[in-house]
């Protein structure tokens, strides 16, 4: 009993602490892997990210085969599939082709839902007033971002990640690629999140 309620105490500790770096980028052309700051930088909050119906924890992902946490959301959300990618430049074949890929404005028919287990990286998502949000994303991150999102990609200046990657069911990654006005995930999304 002791022990459980501790459990709690420290889920809920880690819930209220679990800030995420995230900020509003500027649409330089500079390379992607750098951080894209607008001058002053400006900060989103993880309340706003919340808002548009992204999901974050941190987890213990050193521990991430036991951990008790992660157990409880896979089971809660469905999540039945689980694989690991691997993304560096030596790691991947056409690499710079492959970065430039997954920089590309995109949604899913499904939820992105990605584990941070070493490394970092950047995921962009759009606000609805259609500004760029920028989530760096960092070991012990776990994200989810919803289905019919618009969203892209990139490695940081470390150019290294691992993450898990979850699924419900039988996995499809398949990009939708903007626009996709008419897109039943797309159109959901909008009905689900936006506020009037
Ligand atoms: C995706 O869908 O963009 C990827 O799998 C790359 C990021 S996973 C850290
Ligand atoms: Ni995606």
């Amino acid at each position: 009993m002791v022990r459980d309620s501790l459990k709690e105490f420290e889920s809920e500790t880690i819930a209220v602490n679990a800030q995420l770096d995230a900020w509003y980028i500027n649409d330089s052309e500079e390379d992607q892997r750098l951080p894209h700051h607008l001058e002053p930088k400006l900060y989103v909050p993880v309340q706003k990210l919340a808002e548009l119906g992204l999901a974050h924890w941190v987890l213990d992902s050193n521990n991430y085969e036991h951990d008790m946490e992660l157990r409880k959301i896979r089971a809660e959300r469905g999540y039945t599939y689980q694989d690991i990618v691997d993304i560096a430049p030596d790691l991947l074949p056409n690499y710079e082709a492959n970065l430039k890929n997954f920089y590309k404005e995109h949604m899913h028919a499904d939820e992105e839902i990605r584990f941070i287990l070493a490394g970092s990286g950047y995921f962009d998502v759009r606000d609805f007033d259609d500004r760029w949000i920028r989530i760096w994303a960092k070991k012990n991150d776990m994200l989810v971002v919803p289905a019919g999102m618009y969203h892209r990609f990139t490695l940081d200046e470390s150019e290294y990640i691992k993450a898990l990657r979850l699924f419900k069911g039988y996995p499809v990654w398949t990009p939708h690629y903007r626009p996709q006005d008419e897109h039943p995930s797309r159109k959901d999304y909008i009905t689900f999140w936006k506020r009037q």
